[in-house]
């Protein structure tokens, strides 16, 4: 076999030289666009083979089959090397799990949407039902709640007494509400000997921090030494300062790491059986999201849950979002913080409800450990109808 390249300023030059040189029967095997030297032009770079060559007779056997090796080689690794930079824009496993809860979040928040159908108010509903509407849609319920609650409320027989047609159906109202919300066990209930991570993540100043210091005082009071408080947020200068210090306040053993890899090799980890209350960064500056990075602690062997912090000062659509971005995840339980800031507490009830998330505490002012509880029903409510 004898293989040629050939460089010509067009494919007609090309194939005029390939046949003149290799003769008629000559095979291209390959065509590239290739500057032609001294100019701007481009021609062509052309590589054949003579199918039956006679001219190639005098030729040595091993002399061919290395030329016909080489080329080979240079095919062979021409491949290998777009193979690799196609590999290199394939999705990692990783991102595409994030894609894939991202599909369901939309999914979800899709379903949600169209299974509104919106209700007016009608115009002979009794006072009571009225009074209890607005107070609920002041609050912030959603309205696909709001129209449940209606649907239900107007279905009731009428009370007794007109005199009581407030409290009738606002405590029904309020029987409705309790049976759909959803609370988690209080995080220091669990009396695990084994160990268990509980990370904290939210985003910027949602009270991640501050929550973590208010329960491991909690904890500390039953499990003292089998409390670890860590940190992975190495984002702001001192910013870890709280930890440290209530940590020594309490007698705890604390201790901070630049990274989640750090975390997840460090002995403490492995050797460790109780509580670590894990305080988590609301970004990182490498190229990861944080959500990624988040992810590799799931993905290795530690029993890990997460809680969300959410500010109730926020909006609803960001406290959503924030839902959207961590649940790739898996989050466990919902924080409610800055509750004592807050104008209207519609979205105690609605996010959990239509993320079908547990709210685990509630945060309700500065004072450490004092402004934290559990969350119970009876407190949402209270919340929700301001009494
Ligand atoms: N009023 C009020 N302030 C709170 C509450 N929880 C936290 N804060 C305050 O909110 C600010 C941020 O709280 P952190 O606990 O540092 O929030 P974080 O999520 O750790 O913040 P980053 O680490 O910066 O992302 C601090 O000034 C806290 O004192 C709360 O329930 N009510
Ligand atoms: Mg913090």
């Amino acid at each position: 076999m004898q293989m040629r390249t050939f460089e010509a300023i067009n494919m007609k030059e090309a194939i005029k030289a390939i046949k003149s040189e290799l003769g008629n029967d000559a095979v291209i095997l390959s065509t590239k666009d290739k500057a032609i030297k001294g100019s701007d032009a481009k021609g062509v770079e052309v590589t054949a083979v003579a199918a039956s060559s006679q001219k190639n007779t005098q030729r040595s056997n091993s002399g061919e089959s290395f030329a016909g090796m080489q080329f080979y080689n240079q095919q062979i690794s021409a491949l290998d090397q777009k193979i690799n930079s196609l590999l290199e824009k394939i999705p990692s496993k990783q991102s595409l799990s994030s894609i894939d809860s991202n599909i369901s979040n939309l999914n979800l928040l899709l379903n949600n949407y169209l299974k509104m159908e919106k209700m007016p108010l009608p115009d002979d509903a009794p006072e009571g039902v009225i009074e209890v509407y607005k107070q609920l849609s002041l609050m912030g319920i959603e309205e696909a709640y709001l129209t449940k609650l209606l649907q239900h409320l107007l279905g009731l027989p009428l009370p007794k007494s007109d005199s009581k047609s407030d409290d009738y159906y606002k405590t029904h109202a309020m029987r409705w509400m309790m049976r759909r919300i959803s609370i988690a066990p209080p995080i220091h209930f669990q009396d695990n000997p084994t160990q268990v991570v509980h990370a904290f993540i939210g985003k910027s100043s949602s009270g991640k921090t501050s929550s973590i210091c208010k329960l491991a005082n909690i904890i500390a009071t039953k499990q003292r030494d089998s409390l670890v408080i860590a940190s992975i947020d190495s984002s702001k200068l001192g910013g870890n300062e709280l930890l440290r210090v209530y940590a020594k306040l309490l007698s705890i053993k604390y201790k901070e790491f630049n990274s989640v890899d750090e975390f997840i090799e460090d002995s403490l980890l492995a050797n460790h059986r109780g509580i670590i209350l894990l305080d988590t960064p609301s970004h990182i500056s490498s190229g990861d999201s944080l959500t990624d990075a988040l992810l590799n602690l799931k993905s290795s062997n530690i029993l890990i849950d997460f809680h969300l912090c959410l500010s109730t000062t926020e909006k609803q659509i960001h406290m959503d979002k924030s839902v959207g971005q961590f649940s790739p995840l898996g989050i466990k339980t919902l924080v409610f913080t800055k509750i004592d800031e807050a104008w209207s507490f519609g979205e105690l009830f609605n996010i959990p409800q239509k993320w079908s998330l547990p709210i685990s505490h509630f945060s309700f002012g500065q004072n450490i450990p004092e402004d934290f509880e559990d969350a119970t029903r009876e407190r949402v409510l209270s919340r929700i109808f301001n009494i």
